[in-house]
């Protein structure tokens, strides 16, 4: 982790219902899986959630209704920064692991696919953001390598009893043109560069310094309403908007 703080953007992905018997003891609530991002003008572009499986992760209640699927750390630092019923204490309605996870139809903000799934991602960080991330394959390197992962290899599906129904009828969704690089960014850089999977490292470190700073700087919206505009333009008035209609929260570690 670096000097600086970050700060990201959580976006709300609602559970959808009926709860399964694991989420029983969310039964009268709001769930959604918090998820931390960077770039919440992608959020058009969503195709599914990621966890890990093997994560531990937690239900928490952050005010009456709503309650927050996410690692402990990250519900203890939303804690102190108000958001828990509890001030400063986060309680945990039920104990889950991302195995728990795996197949929620989730409802996200602005994205045009809906359900979504939660499905499994083998490299996310549980020190990180909220331990459960937003994926949007057409600009994010890591998130296309995981889909591609999990579309290629049935083998992959089956070892984490993830259903066809789940990854197969996901496209990318075009949502940001950058100059020269087009509109399907990430499987852009990814083909370019040969990355194998999404265990390949390093050559996904490069693909995503190629790709986020440019996206930022020259990408112009294709969808949504700021179409045609610039992204590092859009991207706090999206951001505000999320916030101000409740569908997402600051949060900054
Ligand atoms: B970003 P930074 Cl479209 N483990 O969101 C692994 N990755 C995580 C994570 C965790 N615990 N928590 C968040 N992330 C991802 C969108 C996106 C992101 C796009 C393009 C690039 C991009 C959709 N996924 O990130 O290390 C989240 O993915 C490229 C850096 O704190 C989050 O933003 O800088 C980003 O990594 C945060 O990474």
């Amino acid at each position: 982790e670096g000097v600086q703080p970050q700060e990201y953007t959580v976006i709300k992905m609602e559970v959808m219902k009926p709860f399964p018997p694991k989420l029983g003891p969310l039964e009268g609530r709001r769930a959604f899986l918090a998820a931390a991002t960077l770039r919440p003008e992608t959020m058009y572009g969503q195709t599914n959630a990621w966890v890990l499986p093997d994560g531990k992760y937690g239900a928490f209640e952050i005010n009456e209704t709503d309650v927050f699927i996410l690692t402990e750390r990250a519900a203890l630092n939303l804690a102190y920064q108000n958001f828990s019923k509890v001030p400063q204490k986060p309680t945990c309605l039920v104990e889950l692991t991302g195995y728990d996870l795996i197949g929620l139809p989730l409802k996200s903000p602005l994205a045009f696919n809906e359900p979504i799934f939660a499905l499994p991602m083998l490299t996310i960080l549980t020190d990180k953001g909220t331990g459960i991330v937003t994926s949007v394959p057409s600009d994010a390197p890591d998130d296309y390598m995981a889909l591609h992962d999990l579309k290629a290899k049935p083998a992959l599906r089956g070892k984490y009893g993830v259903k066809d129904e789940w990854v197969l009828p996901f496209e990318i969704v075009p949502i940001i043109n950058i100059p020269e690089l087009g509109d399907r960014v990430a499987e852009r850089v990814c083909i370019d560069l040969k990355i194998k999977s999404q265990n390949d490292k390093e050559k996904l470190a490069e693909a995503k310094k190629l790709t986020y700073l440019r996206g930022f700087t020259e990408g112009t919206m294709l969808v949504g309403e700021f179409a045609g505009n610039k992204v590092n333009e859009v991207k706090p008035l999206i951001r505000t908007k999320l916030i101000e209609t409740g569908q997402a929260i600051m949060y900054s570690e």
